[in-house]
């Protein structure tokens, strides 16, 4: 086995490489740009080399460098992990040129696969079972035309160059043909430099089915069964599963088997994916072959128990494969969810800034050796911590989120515990929208198909309700238990502002009203009853009244409203609380009446965030007098600029943001207190 190793990557498949080298005892170099000084990855390494700047071209691209580096500390091999240089044949031929072991298949096979046409000529001599269509040589606009007449519409053009999605269009009948083909051919020339392009039948409803496989240099290859990963939007997967819903024995050893013929073809050596897409009937057809380590491989490590960066690294030193095909097993049913700095209310667009705030729910972190899910059946590969940031120089997932279940419905269950204890603040995540689709109807029973995303909008784009009663009980809680602990601490101080009650808003003796603020909207709570000796009351909000009770148990609150029990968490920053409950979460403002005493029903004057942007001026330091109206920060949103200003005279006790720092919707900017002369 190798000594050492470099880790040509970042993130979190960087961190799951190093995990399996630490239990091996094998040490690693990690490598960073100057984006990433501060990185998971580099933390999680032995060593680590900087390699340049933040774009990729300026380090994790710099194969040389890389290659150089990997000499310099004396490493025997690199894992190239996933993206970046893993499919790239001309780094894998540089390495082994250097005498360094690239952890993955020969040039030879990602050159092979590197070409739809060529792959698919490879492939239909080896029986593998292709769509019908053409990939040959001749290009001929008026042969095109006539093979697609012939395969029927609509027919798929696909750039033979092309992957992932890209180059790609539907004809519907044969007079759109010749505009589609030239699209087709200007885009892949001008993606791909390589215009040629092959046409198919256009499969209408179909499943992405892919067969991990696995081979050595002693002539053994196996496959470790299927991936189902149908749920994508716009070709970037969001959940993968293991194996797939609905697949028969037969089917399975027949994909299987054209698998292993797909990578016996090429001469394959390591881990690698065949793609398939499958119509609705089962029938399936090669797509390509990803010639590296998927994102979703711990799907398959879960059900097969199977450690496959382990896998690699044995092939890699010329070991032959841990099993042969007959002692692979599948044990029960496994999930991915894709944990995503994304905005999925406009349209997925990426959210960077800092993760101010991160709590997960209990699980392992990346493969245990012999224990391939770990007690509680939940798996976190995760890259960042709370802390990092999310910045635009790279992919923005946080983490894959893994769970295992003895059947798919346990699994999906664990998947939506785990989903509910995912809590993240300083940014916009996809966990709300993930959850929303566990619990579809359409995945639920498991019809799944590529379009599922796009055909269940109304059900997965629900329109934004306000928040429900048991949010702002939490948050009543959070509120309440804080001000009760601030007063012990106060209590010996006569000067303190609490022992004036001033926080309390007292309408009479035991009426207490409290304002919110909830995606633009004033909500008010009334809270009715002795509060503070009993934490018995009863709570009033949009025409509900229920008795109200809360208790503490750590980090989570539970909260009885009449004879309904309920339990969240509730973070809080200042003014702004965040409350997760039931799988939602749920950004509340307090409107402290210290602070809002002065002002006119309906104004403005909070500061917080009214948006996510940047702050792009600060006119104020801590102990900053300031009179209302007075502009105290400037931020920068859309385009449009936004003034904060005091809401009333007092004085400025903290500034929580610098000029360039980027802001998340709600976050607060500022600390303010009530000018003390003000009130006396
Ligand atoms: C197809 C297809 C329908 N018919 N080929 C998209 C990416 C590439 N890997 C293959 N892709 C497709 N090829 C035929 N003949 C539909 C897709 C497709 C798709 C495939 C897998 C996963 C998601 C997809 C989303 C849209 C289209």
């Amino acid at each position: 086995m190798f000594n050492k190793i470099l880790i040509a990557n970042r993130g979190e498949i960087a961190c799951r490489v190093a995990a399996t080298c630490r239990r091996l005892g094998i040490r690693t170099v990690a490598v960073y740009s100057d984006a990433d000084a501060d990185a998971r990855h580099v933390a999680f390494c032995d060593e680590a080399v900087h390699i340049g700047g933040p774009a990729a071209r300026d380090s994790y691209l710099r194969a040389d460098h890389i290659i150089e580096m990997a000499k310099e500390t004396g490493a025997q091999a690199i894992h190239p992990g996933y993206g970046f240089l893993s499919e790239n044949e001309d780094f894998a031929r540089a390495c082994a040129e250097a005498g360094l072991v690239f952890i993955g298949p020969p040039a030879e096979a990602i050159h092979a696969m590197g070409s739809k046409s060529a792959a698919k000529q490879l492939m239909e001599k080896a029986a593998v079972p292709l769509v019908p269509g053409y990939h040959g040589e001749d290009q001929d606009a008026a042969l095109l035309r006539r093979e697609a007449d012939g395969i029927g519409y609509p027919v798929l053009l696909k750039a033979s160059a092309g992957g992932g999605g890209k180059g790609m269009r539907v004809v519907d009948a044969g007079e759109g043909f010749e505009a589609a083909l030239a699209s087709v051919k200007r885009e892949a020339l001008a993606s791909f430099g390589d215009d040629k392009v092959l046409v198919e039948k256009y499969l209408t409803r179909p499943r992405h089915i892919e067969i991990q496989v696995f081979a050595d240099t002693l002539g053994n290859c196996v496959y470790l069964f299927e991936r189902d990963c149908s749920v994508q939007r716009r070709h970037q997967k969001v959940l993968e599963e293991a194996p797939a819903p609905g697949m028969t024995e037969e089917r399975r050893r027949a994909m299987g088997e054209a698998a292993v013929a797909a990578a016996r073809a090429v001469g394959y050596v390591g881990a690698g994916t065949v793609e398939f897409i499958a119509n609705q009937d089962g029938s399936f057809y090669f797509m390509e072959m990803n010639t590296r380590l998927q994102v979703e491989h711990p799907v398959t490590e879960m059900i097969t128990g199977q450690d496959l960066v382990e896998w690699q690294l044995r092939v890699a030193c010329g070991e032959a494969l841990p099993l042969t095909q007959e002692q692979l097993r599948i044990d029960g049913h496994a999930l991915e969810a894709r944990i995503y700095a994304e905005n999925p209310e406009k349209g997925f667009l990426p959210s960077t800034g800092t993760l101010r705030f991160m709590r997960t729910p209990p699980a392992v972190q990346f493969m245990r050796g012999g224990d391939a899910h770990g007690p509680a059946g939940v798996r976190i590969d995760a890259g960042v911590r709370e802390g990092d940031t999310i910045s635009p120089f790279y992919d923005p997932m946080i983490a894959k989120l893994i769970v295992w279940g003895r059947d798919r419905d346990e699994a999906l269950h664990r998947m939506s515990q785990a989903l509910a204890h995912y809590h993240v603040v300083g940014l916009s995540t996809n966990v709300a929208f993930l959850q929303r689709l566990i619990k579809s109807d359409a995945f639920r029973t498991a019809d799944l198909d590529t379009g599922l995303i796009e055909r269940n909008q109304a059900t997965l784009f629900p329109p934004q309700k306000s928040a429900g009663i048991e949010s702002i009980a939490l948050a009543v809680a959070a509120l309440l238990e804080r001000e009760s602990k601030e007063r012990r601490i106060d209590e010996a101080d006569r000067h303190s502002p609490w022992t004036h009650a001033g926080n309390w808003r007292l309408n009479g003796r035991d009426t207490r009203t409290l304002y919110f603020e909830a995606a633009g909207h004033k909500l008010e709570v009334v809270l009715k009853g002795d509060v503070r000796d009993t934490r018995k009351s009863t709570l009033i909000y949009a025409d509900q009244a229920a008795p109200f009770a809360y208790t503490f148990k750590a980090d989570d609150i539970r909260v009885d409203l009449g004879t309904r029990r309920t339990h969240g968490q509730v973070h809080r920053e200042g003014d702004t609380f965040h409350v997760f409950h039931d799988g939602r979460h749920t950004v509340l403002g307090w409107l402290d009446p210290l602070l809002h005493a002065g002002e006119a029903e309906g104004e403005g004057g909070k500061l917080t965030a009214p948006m996510p942007g940047k702050v792009i001026a600060v006119m104020v330091q801590p102990g900053s007098k300031v009179t209302r109206g007075t502009p105290l920060l400037v931020m920068e949103a859309m385009k449009m600029e936004h003034t904060i200003a005091a809401p009333t005279d007092g004085v400025v006790s903290e500034v929580l943001y610098g000029v360039g720092e980027q802001v998340a919707e709600g976050a607060q900017l500022l600390a303010f207190a009530v000018e003390e002369a003000a009130g006396a």
